[in-house]
């Protein structure tokens, strides 16, 4: 090993317009092991070194810009280079970088960031948010609710209740608890997953799994009752919980019919179990509300938060505790044996203060539902005359279109031919970040994009399915 590179990592300039990119993967190679990735192809290509973003746009240490239609990985809501989010940083890094709430202590943005979320969260129903737990990610917060569900009926005298239902092609995080949750059959063939007691229905996607002539309603009341099978079938005195995305994010932007969640409601209110949204990806104006499950009407009993609560300028989650459970883990409860170094962390929780404030201030969940979320949906509903595309629809700011071989049969390309690894390569070309998801490409833009940045993005994504078309034409893959 070459300790000296350790001791004195050398000087890499990190916005110049063009540097020495070369030099930077072979360091990236040698020493960063990253996430979900195979390193020895990563080796082979080399990364792609990001240097620099504003707005929508990031950089490339090429000096390509690229139109970033997935806020980064779902997270920077408000956009790049917002100057106040950097300055909250500073300012509470030179007040208070560091302490923490284990030991009777608190800290005031901590205290700021909880009271704004309690307000932000609409009440629903007889539940209503008035306390926030605090931890650094989406995967942590879902073991914090695997946690919390099993202390509350353990609280509540029905220690039996340890089972957690989720859903096939989920995706809830990649620790032990969160992976488990997850329904990544890659995930859980790694590791001897999932962990004891938690079981997974299927999910609600209409274009895969609908029988021949039935409709969209038919198919959610349909997919609700697989949760509903399911809590018989382990036995209802058994189930503490069902977790789930409002709209699947990872699993390819699955948006599940109108009829789906008020089943689920009626399913879970009925066997009397906790309903646990994981808002990682969908809350904080992603789908157009502050949280999705306002727009869907369900009554979660926990919420699970990340990503734009910064919009992903710095590591913050949390969990949101509905007032059925907080009653019974804090009249009850008496000490809950759990909670992380960086629970409420001061820099973290200054900086999602500000965000807020800033989401808040020029109204990012408003413009998205009423004016650029619906705009998007239009663009992508005439995204369907194209001949590759069998399907595209949309959910406030996460968009989905499915690629088909042949769009009168519905007939998808053989998996082996990664047509979206084809599609997503000319979308990088072509200066565009699109995510693919097997054959469904993804988009989940900055929720700050104009009107007129929508029709930028629209011009990319069909100039990019044209020339994936071109491709699969070329090697005669078309039906
Ligand atoms: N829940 C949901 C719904 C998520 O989308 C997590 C939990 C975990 O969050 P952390 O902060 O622990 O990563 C996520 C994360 C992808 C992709 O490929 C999506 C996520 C993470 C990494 C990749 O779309 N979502």
């Amino acid at each position: 090993m070459n300790t000296s590179t350790l001791i004195a990592p050398p000087a890499l300039v990190q916005r110049a317009e063009k540097q020495d990119t070369q030099a930077i993967q072979a360091l990236d190679s040698a020493h960063f092991i990253h996430p979900f990735t195979d390193h020895g192809d990563l080796a082979t290509r080399g990364a792609r070194v990001i240097t620099h973003a504003d707005g929508i746009h990031v950089w490339d240490s090429e000096g390509n810009k690229i139109l970033d239609g997935m806020s980064g990985l779902w997270c920077v809501n408000a956009g790049y280079g917002r100057k106040e989010l950097a300055d909250a940083a500073y300012q509470q890094l030179m007040t208070l970088p560091f302490y923490n709430s284990f030991f009777q202590t608190t800290n005031v943005p901590a205290v700021q960031l909880a009271t704004k979320l309690a307000a932000l969260a609409p009440p629903v129903g007889d539940r209503s948010f008035n306390h926030v737990f605090f931890s650094s990610s989406g995967s942590e917060s879902n073991d914090t609710n695997v946690r919390m569900a099993r202390r509350y009926w353990d609280l509540l005298g029905q220690p039996q209740r340890k089972v957690i239902i989720s859903r096939h092609n989920a995706y809830h995080g990649s620790t032990m608890a969160g992976a488990s949750l997850g329904g990544m059959s890659g995930m859980h063939a790694q590791g001897d997953l999932p962990i004891p007691n938690i079981t997974h229905i299927d999910q609600p996607y209409y274009f895969e799994n609908a029988r021949g002539g039935e409709s969209k309603a038919d198919f959610g009341l349909r997919a609700a009752r697989w949760l509903e099978e399911k809590i018989l079938e382990v036995g209802p005195e058994k189930v503490a919980a069902f977790i789930a995305e409002p709209v699947q994010g990872a699993g390819g932007v699955i948006i599940p019919p109108e009829t789906y969640w008020p089943e689920i409601q009626r399913i879970v209110d009925q066997y009397g179990i906790l309903l646990i949204c994981d808002e990682v990806i969908c809350a904080f104006g992603r789908l157009g509300h502050w949280f999705a499950y306002e727009k869907f009407g369900i009554k979660p009993d926990l919420v699970t938060f990340a990503k734009g609560v910064t919009s992903g300028y710095i590591p913050l989650g949390g969990v949101m505790v509905g007032n059925r459970v907080a009653e019974v883990l804090i009249d009850k409860g008496g000490e809950f044996n759990h909670g992380y170094t960086y629970s409420g962390h001061p820099v973290a929780c200054a900086v999602g203060l500000a965000n807020l404030n800033l989401m808040e201030r020029e109204n990012l969940p408003g413009r998205v539902r009423t004016e650029t979320g619906p705009y998007l949906a239009t663009q992508f509903e005439a995204l369907k005359d194209h001949p590759l595309v069998g399907d595209a629809e949309t959910c406030g700011f996460v968009a989905g279109l499915v690629l088909v071989k042949d769009k009168a049969n519905k007939q998808m390309f053989d998996p082996d031919l990664a047509v979206g690894m084809i599609c997503r390569g000319h979308c990088f070309r072509n200066g565009l970040i699109m995510r693919a998801v097997g054959d469904r490409m993804i988009i989940a833009p900055p929720l700050s994009m104009t009107v007129a940045q929508i029709d930028e993005m629209m011009g990319l994504i069909r100039r990019c399915l044209d020339a994936t078309l071109a491709d699969v034409r070329a090697q005669g893959l078309l039906a």
